[in-house]
């Protein structure tokens, strides 16, 4: 027993030294605030936000972003992330990404939006910004659901996968296929660098801080529009455990929606 609580004090006054901020290697970043989000627990919505706040942050870029809000689980992103937001009606963000982009050529404009918002009612914003080669940034949360409004079918729900509005599962005879709007991105001229890419383990969200970094630096490089697909749950709409949710999506969307680079140039 004393020998336990001597190892027991060893240890405990050797973490205390090791806990020195030259041996932190990881913080909050600045540019994430203290508010508490309202994403469920599970949700990739608070991980993506936390590697944006983290690149604009190490990019020294968080005076000069411009964060384009959707509708959807995300419209209160710009309660969380400390920069400059502009928030456009359903679908509305890559044209108004593109007016503010525009207007002022030396902003780090980007637009943060679910797969309703950008897949559904913002498919013709989308493909014509990317289109024409607009120098933004679109972060696309793949959740395969309407996760705000109750977990309803949306263009990349997969088939046979059970939703509000599809209960007995999606059927493609009625509702069509999935879309893989990502897929027909890559295809246009405009479009610079798509991934897809998710935020499940440690490397998957080292790799989507990667993606987002060169995403961020093409647009200001004017190379053209960059797209960051995340392949994300909803574990609510899913009616899902967080647990569950992370390995049905692993066996899932992941071969639906394969992770990679899908173009660089
Ligand atoms: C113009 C407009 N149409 C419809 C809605 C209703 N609405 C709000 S959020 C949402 C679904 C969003 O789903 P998604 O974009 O996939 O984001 P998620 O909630 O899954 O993150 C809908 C249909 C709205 N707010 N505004």
């Amino acid at each position: 027993m004393n020998q336990e609580k001597q190892i027991m004090g060893e240890t405990t006054a050797n973490v205390s030294e090791l806990i020195r901020p030259e041996n932190l290697v990881y913080k909050k970043p600045t540019l994430l605030n203290d508010n508490t989000m309202h994403y469920c627990p599970g949700c990739s919505h608070g991980v993506v936000h936390k590697l944006v706040a983290e690149v604009l942050e190490e990019m020294n870029m968080g005076e000069k972003a411009v964060g384009i809000a959707p509708v959807g689980c995300a419209v209160f992103a710009y309660n969380y992330i400390d920069i400059d937001w502009q928030e456009a009606a359903h679908g509305r963000a890559p044209a108004l990404a593109t007016a503010v982009k525009r207007l002022q050529p030396d902003k780090l404009v980007f637009t943060y939006q679910g797969d309703g918002d950008l897949a559904a009612i913002g498919t013709a914003e989308t493909i014509h910004a990317a289109n024409r080669g607009e120098n933004i940034t679109i972060i696309f949360i793949n959740n395969g659901i309407y996760g705000m409004t109750g977990g309803q079918m949306a263009p990349t729900t997969l088939e046979g996968m059970k939703t509000a509005t599809c209960p007995a599962g999606r059927n493609v005879e009625l509702n069509g296929y999935p879309l893989n709007i990502t897929n027909l991105l890559k295809e246009l001229p405009g479009v610079a660098y798509v991934t897809r890419q998710s935020v499940n383990t440690a490397p998957a969200v080292r790799k989507t801080k990667k993606a987002l970094m060169k995403a961020f630096e093409n647009s200001m490089n004017k190379k053209g529009c960059s797209v960051v697909e995340v392949v994300s749950t909803c574990n609510s709409g899913w009616k899902m455990s967080p647990e569950k949710a992370n390995e049905w999506m692993i066996d899932n969307m992941h071969p639906a929606y394969p992770l990679g680079d899908l173009k660089d140039i």
